[in-house]
């Protein structure tokens, strides 16, 4: 077995190094071998001090989550190595880089002293994946750091910088470089000053500080248990035992908390999506040998709402883009949107004014294409028409170097022919960016018939430089996410027909989980771009023949109810605030008599969601089916980061997964009873039918 952990000796202090790549997760083995290394150098009398750290990009990044599908943490416990750790009779000093996060914390507080890089990340992310510290992080760092400061840090999850550890105590010494020199300097010192140790477990927890009911407002801040916040209501109850039981009463407490979030579905949901993320930058079989363009210039053609999101994006990677737009007016206003953008930023403190000329000074305007001729990425972000783009993308395929990528940003044009009009297919893809294009983090990859696995890999290694989460979309209308809410949208506007308001629909669907209910969500999207979109399909004859499909949308479209921008859409609006509005009651009751549709008093909210979801699931079968997504995940990553999705839900998929096949399939039949099936809006799909046919066959 290649081994895991090397101990090097420089005269009495002795180096313990963790090679586990990529980002040395506190494994079984690393555990293991890193508890012997401690074992054999407490024997050691001759040992003044260790150092202990990681080679790679990072010490260590946390436990290995996949071990938290087992029944119980595989021995040796990372409890007992940190024992260890503090039992020995000389200092250790941690030399932290990269992400230190979860166990890979709680490993360094485990030891005496911690020497970080300014760069370092230091976090305990685990309520992100649903479960809480557990290996001591909730009696460790409020130690260090106190309850308040410690509290914020494990029930948010976000990491801080080194310097804010430093300012809260929980790193000793921060350097700008020579990070080894540092550690060992820190080590000589400490001998040299033959101070008692100063063993975290044992420093004291003043009680005093914590202010009266502190710990109510804590927990009444955070998020339901039945909304995700398990996880975070544990930490606070962890926390604040941890003033009155001893130490490893502590400890225990903290595992059995640890171990009833992480088999709790909201953690389960959670690690799926955490893997989930990261498969979806893998194309099936292509291994992980792949061949990259290196991208380090951008093009953007078109500086629209859009255009100039997308460019944001880059100038924030530190990656120079040129906006090309066709007139002068268009381009200033353009730059000016996104200097506006940043200046709003900066008035939110949320970057710098320093940052703010940093990144315009990124972002180059420009008239000719031929000024975007020597990028190595080209992204045409124009008027969504086909003929507009064909003309731009054959421009494109003149233009550029040979090893340009070429891509559009089109949300529901066949990418093939545009691919086809640029005449350089291997090199064409679909970036698919969602609105405000420099904020949602979901960029959906489509992959033409032709284009090369190259293009595609190298463009999902961008967009995690540009911190997106992308998936891989084949060819299709509205790709993954649009296409599937289509169905979504339908089957709220129909339940509109039959006499539920927007209001209940919302709090319905909200009360699922989703971040904004379908009504609300069309409302500020704007009620004319979904109608559009239905428009659009209509004419190219891509609608069900049902005269009554999204018929309220198209009603309000035609009466100019746009929504939010109007003041006025499926709701009426004082601002930003929605107010059911009688009018549109009136509006249903009409389209419903007009297209022969039964009203219900009361419909409830349970048949809302199922209404809603059961096509969400549907269609998220059906590309799967098609090939449209590599696997059920890459739906599920698509949904969370780009539509508001429940993240402790896990997704659509995942979703389906939990609530069974065979009652997906019940139930979609039970609508297609009760609702009628003329237009096979509640047909089953052939990938959820077999799934449900494989599972008969396994019982
Ligand atoms: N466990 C298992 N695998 C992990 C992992 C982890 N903690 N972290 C990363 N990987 C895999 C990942 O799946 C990918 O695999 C590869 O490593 C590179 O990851 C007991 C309970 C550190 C910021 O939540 O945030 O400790 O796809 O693509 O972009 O109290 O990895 O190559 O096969 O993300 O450079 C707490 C999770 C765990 C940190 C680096 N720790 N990791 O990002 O690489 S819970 C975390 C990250 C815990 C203790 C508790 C990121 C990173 P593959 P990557 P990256």
């Amino acid at each position: 077995m290649y081994s895991l952990v090397h101990v090097k000796r420089q005269g009495s202090i002795l180096g313990i190094e963790i090679d586990n790549p990529p980002v040395n997760v506190f494994s079984q083995q690393v555990r293991f071998e890193l508890r012997e290394a401690f074992i054999a150098a407490a024997a050691d009398s001759a040992v003044e001090a260790v150092v202990l750290f990681c080679v790679g990009k990072t010490f260590v990044a946390g436990a290995d989550i996949s071990e938290f599908d087992l029944d119980s943490i595989p021995q040796p416990d990372p409890n007992d190595v940190f024992e260890a750790i503090e039992a020995m009779h000389c200092p250790v000093i941690a030399a932290l880089h990269g992400s230190v996060l979860g166990g890979g914390l709680e490993l360094a507080l485990a030891c005496h002293y911690r020497v970080a890089l300014a760069s370092t990340r230091l976090g305990l992310p685990e309520v992100t994946l649903g479960v809480i510290p557990g290996a001591g992080g909730t009696q460790r760092l409020p130690r260090l750091a106190g309850v308040e400061a410690a509290l914020d840090i494990m029930t948010n999850g976000a990491p801080v910088s080194a310097q804010r550890a430093y300012e809260l105590g929980i790193v000793d010494i921060v350097v700008e470089d020579e990070l080894f020199a540092a550690a060992f300097d820190l080590a000589r010192a400490v001998i040299e000053s033959a101070k008692p140790l100063r063993v975290v477990s044992t420093m004291p927890l003043d009680k005093r500080q914590i202010p009266e009911g502190f710990f109510d407002r804590c927990r009444n801040s955070l998020p339901k248990v039945d909304r995700g916040g398990r996880a975070a209501r544990e930490i606070v109850d962890c926390v604040e035992t941890g003033l009155t039981l001893p130490f490893g009463a502590a400890l225990e407490r903290e595992r059995t908390a640890f171990n009833l979030c992480k088999n709790s579905s909201e953690s389960v949901a959670l690690r799926h999506l955490f893997f989930a993320e990261r498969e979806a930058a893998r194309i099936p079989g292509l291994g992980s040998t792949k061949v990259e363009r290196r991208i380090e210039t951008v093009g953007v053609i078109g500086a629209g709402t859009m255009g100039s999101g997308i460019a944001m994006n880059f100038a924030n990677a530190g990656i120079p883009v040129m906006l090309v737009e066709t007139n002068d007016q268009a381009l200033k206003r353009g730059l000016s949107l996104v200097r506006k953008s940043y200046e709003a930023s900066a008035a939110k403190g949320r970057i710098t004014l320093e940052q703010v000329e940093k990144r315009m000074a990124l972002i180059d305007g420009s008239l000719a294409y031929a000024d975007i001729a020597d990028r190595d990425l080209v992204i045409e972000a124009a008027f969504e028409n086909m003929e507009v783009k064909q003309t731009i993308c054959r421009q494109l395929g003149e233009i550029c170097k040979a090893g340009t990528i070429i891509a559009t940003n089109t949300s529901s044009l066949d990418v093939n022919v545009l691919a086809s009009a640029s005449g350089r297919p291997t090199d064409f893809v679909g970036m698919h960016f969602f609105s405000p294009a420099n904020v949602m983090k979901l960029l959906e990859v489509v992959r033409g018939d032709k284009t090369s696995s190259q293009v595609i890999t190298s463009v999902m290694t961008l967009a995690k430089k540009i911190g997106k989460v992308s998936v891989i979309s084949g060819v299709c209308y509205g790709f993954i996410g649009n296409r599937m809410l289509e169905g979504y949208l339908r089957e709220a506007e129909f339940l509109l027909l039959e006499g539920a308001n927007p209001l209940q629909i919302d709090r319905a669907i909200e009360g699922m989980g989703m971040a904004m209910g379908p009504c609300r969500m069309i409302d500020m999207a704007g009620v004319d771009v979904a109608a559009k979109v239905v428009l659009e399909r209509q004419r190219a004859g891509g609608l069900p023949d049902d005269p009554a499909y999204r018929s309220v949308v198209r009603e309000l479209f035609a009466r100019g109810r746009f929504g939010q921008k109007t003041s006025i859409g499926y709701y009426r609006y004082d601002g930003r605030t929605a107010i059911d509005d009688p009018e549109l009651g009136a509006l249903c009751a009409e389209l419903a008599e007009r297209h022969g549709i039964v009203r219900r008093s009361a419909i409830s909210d349970e048949e809302i969601v199922e209404r809603c979801m059961l096509p969400l699931i549907n269609e998220g079968a059906r590309i799967l089916d098609e090939g449209i997504a590599y696997r059920a995940g890459d739906v599920d990553v698509v949904w969370v980061n780009g539509y508001g999705f429940p993240a402790y839900k896990g997704g659509p998929m995942h979703m389906a997964d939990v609530m069974g096949t065979h009652t997906i399939l019940s139930r979609l039949s039970h609508f297609a009873t009760s609702r009628g099936n003329e237009y096979g809006y509640w047909t089953a799909s052939d990938w959820l039918t077999r799934r449900a046919r494989a599972t008969n066959v396994a019982s």
